[in-house]
């Protein structure tokens, strides 16, 4: 079946962990090649490849200092032609990151903003005079811990900074600004790509005169004078206008966002056709610091959105990335059932209304890792964090929010196989293989008839062929037996309904007739779910 736009499945690539086909321990173009026909049997439709650019990688290339070129590490743009054309040669489109709310303060127009005060640059980033007392010009707080505003001595003025002190924030106010980007992501789409994920694309208006915020540490005020800002609306729909047609596929990253606003973006004529948002992430507040895992609670968020959303605008689903850590971890009574849970998940992602995103190793069940201490982090968030942590409450409490939130779990390398350093590299990886690779890994899966990857197949191949699981509407059942997530997809002639237990333990459930479709336990009971079992049944 030719999956429409929106029926596309989508695989994220972290291209530095993906997989070294040179030995230098950084994943790289030509590894991603090596493992198209991977991808291809996974029956993925897309991959959206996080950012390849030049970069000085302090935020593993959300820095970038080139937008129409490839980092060395990653390595050139005849390779990435290449890759380009393999993927499309199998039959898989490509999403690139774009990454506009902040260069690298490498990237040669912020080098020419702070050569002086009367560059003809300097308006393209967003510089202050300090406060009276000589601090910095508002209370804004970095995503990545401290102020967002950094004092650059020789002007003697501070830029803002969103996220590290090395991405400095565009002024998407200036229109030269905004004429460049357009032109930027022009040249991209002429280079044949075929869609963009687009970096906290709801984060590059600000409030003019950029007032302080209520309370810089509250979630709900952090983002007051940026998240969803006055011109936000306007700077995406010239974008759209000026660089972007209707056979690309865009998907947002929308920080801090609710269901209203997430509609806004996405609904017909909006400036995306879907967006990431991440209530069913976040609600745990902290990261580093968070209240424990509730699957009642993450499935109650999900339902909310999926009720709220539909035929109002399009959801992009995930429930794993670069940025968090692995969700297999953080289930509580996941670690005695990793099989099972990792299905349950996947059972739940891939039956869901949206577009599904899944995110390297997810499809094995690959799991968060362990860092012995600072000099195992790559991640500057995690750094900064760990830093913090030691300054205020020290070693222990360093390693107790590093374990829980930092980045870095989702980052080690894919494990493809269970020889040395996971079959990633022959080198030295850039960051540690996880320890349980001899276990987790592609080879060992593919040879398992009933193992994860398998799993994952059959659900991709089940959705594909099966149209309610796209366009049905989701409607929930059950609702009053809260360690359960029930619900059908509707469509005009078929329903199809899921049954998921939420918890490590045997638990009654509403009987449904019909042929099973797919589960994670071989047929049981019809009245009761096993630990983590799933259960699609054509009602
Ligand atoms: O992430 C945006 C971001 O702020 C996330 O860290 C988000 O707050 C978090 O996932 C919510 O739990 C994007 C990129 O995905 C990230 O890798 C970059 O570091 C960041 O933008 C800056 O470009």
């Amino acid at each position: 079946m030719q999956a429409s736009k929106f029926n596309r499945i989508i695989y994220q690539i972290y291209p530095r962990s993906f997989r070294d086909s040179n030995g230098d321990g950084n994943g790289d173009l030509r590894g991603i090649i090596e493992k198209i026909p991977y991808l291809r049997s996974l029956g993925v439709d897309m991959v959206w490849l996080s950012p390849i650019y030049p970069s000085p990688m302090l935020d593993q290339g959300y820095d970038i200092a080139d937008y129409d070129g490839i980092n060395p590490l990653f390595g050139s743009m005849a390779d990435w032609e290449a890759m380009r054309d393999a993927l499309h040669q199998a039959g898989i489109g490509l999403i690139m990151d774009l990454v506009v709310n902040h260069t690298s303060v490498e990237h040669p127009w912020f080098r020419e903003s702070r050569a002086s005060l009367d560059n003809p640059r300097r308006d393209w980033y967003i510089w202050r005079k300090p406060a009276p007392d000589g601090g910095p010009p508002n209370n804004w707080r970095s995503y990545f811990g401290g102020s967002a505003w950094t004092l650059d001595e020789a002007s003697g003025e501070y830029y803002l900074h969103l996220f590290s002190v090395g991405q400095p924030d565009l002024n998407w106010e200036n229109p030269d600004v905004r004429a460049e980007i357009a032109a930027m992501v022009r040249r991209w789409v002429e280079r044949g790509v075929d869609g963009f994920r687009m970096d906290v694309i709801n984060v590059l208006s600000k409030t003019p005169g950029l007032p302080s915020v209520g309370d810089p540490a509250a979630l709900a005020w952090a983002g007051e004078h940026f998240v969803n800002g006055p011109r936000i609306f306007d700077y995406l729909a010239e974008l759209k206008r000026e660089a972007l047609d209707e056979s690309l596929l865009t998907v947002g990253e929308l920080s801090y966002v609710d269901l209203v606003s997430a509609i806004r973006f996405t609904e017909e004529g909006g400036p995306l056709d879907m967006a990431f948002s991440f209530e069913h992430m976040d609600y745990i507040g902290d990261r580093f610091a968070p209240a424990d895992w509730d699957m009642a609670e993450f499935c109650r968020i999900i339902a909310r959105w999926q009720t709220g959303i539909a035929d109002r605008g399009h959801a992009a689903l995930f429930f794993n990335n670069h940025d968090q850590p692995r969700l297999l971890s953080r289930i509580p009574g996941a670690d005695q059932y990793r099989d099972k849970a990792a299905k349950m998940l996947a059972t739940l992602l891939l039956t869901l209304e949206g577009t599904v995103f899944l995110y390297q190793g997810e499809e094995i069940g690959m799991t968060n890792s362990i860092f012995a201490d600072r000099s195992h982090l790559r991640d500057v968030e995690s750094l900064n964090r760990w830093d913090s942590e030691i300054a205020s409450g020290g070693e222990a409490a360093a390693h107790r929010a590093i374990n829980l939130g930092s980045r870095d779990h989702a980052r080690t390398p894919m494990q493809w196989t269970g020889g040395s350093k996971a079959g990633f590299t022959d080198g030295t990886p850039w960051i540690d293989v996880n320890p349980n690779y001899r276990e987790i890994n592609v080879d060992a899966a593919e040879k398992d008839p009933d193992s994860i990857l398998h799993y994952y197949r059959s659900l991709i191949s089940l959705r594909h062929s099966t149209p309610a699981l796209n366009d049905g509407s989701f409607v929930r059942f059950a609702e009053e037996m809260p360690a359960l997530f029930c619900y059908r997809r509707q469509s005009a002639d078929e329903c199809i309904a899921v049954l998921l237990n939420l918890t490590p333990e045997p638990q009654p459930c509403p009987a449904v007739n019909g042929e099973r479709l797919i589960g994670n336990y071989p047929d049981g009971a019809p009245d009761t779910l096993s630990p983590f079992e799933a259960r699609v049944i054509r009602a």
